[in-house]
């Protein structure tokens, strides 16, 4: 069975179609990992309701870790993270107005209780995050435990591999 037939793992999950951009990169590398997953847009204040019901049968769908990408009052992590207890990772998206700062201290500052792991704004954060949802999983499944210390030697031997940035 291939990542995109099997049951996902991990949910990527975002506010808004314009998020896409950011969080493609982390299906992305979940996709060069092997890890099975979903990707959804939901959004807090459009479809309040739709983000309950994902939040609450993620776990029993076998969704095990939620990658969530949100941009400005980016409060779909947090309200994600109170309404299930799969680990959230949260994304902070780049706004427009504020450069993602917005998102990034909407995101991280979760008052004690109800955590969500805040990664870097945009792309970096969306590889990331997808790394850290891998090395989640990577601690009960050894084949993924492999693929994850194969992508890490790839990235290694490539800065290894070009020390002059000129070439
Ligand atoms: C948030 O508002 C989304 O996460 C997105 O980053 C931001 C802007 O959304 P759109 O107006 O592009 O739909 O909900």
């Amino acid at each position: 069975m291939t990542a995109a037939t099997e049951t996902p793992r991990v949910g990527v999950v975002m506010g808004s179609h314009s998020d896409w951009e950011t969080m493609q990169h982390a299906a992305d590398v979940l996709t060069e990992l092997g890890v099975a997953h979903e990707v959804r847009v939901v959004s807090a204040h459009r479809t309040p309701d739709l983000l309950f019901s994902y939040a609450e049968q993620a776990a029993g769908r076998g969704i095990q870790v939620i990658l969530a990408g949100a941009g400005g009052a980016a409060h779909l992590p947090g309200m994600l993270a109170a309404k299930t207890r799969l680990p959230v990772f949260g994304v902070p998206v780049q706004s427009k107005a504020l450069n993602g700062m917005d998102s990034l201290l909407s995101i991280a500052q979760m008052p004690a209780g109800i955590p969500v792991g805040t990664l870097a704004i945009g792309r970096a954060g969306a590889v990331n995050a997808a790394l850290l949802a891998a090395a989640v999983l990577a601690l009960h499944d050894q084949t993924l435990a492999g693929a994850l210390e194969q992508w890490r030697s790839r990235q290694t031997r490539a800065v290894l591999d070009q020390p002059d940035p000129r070439t």
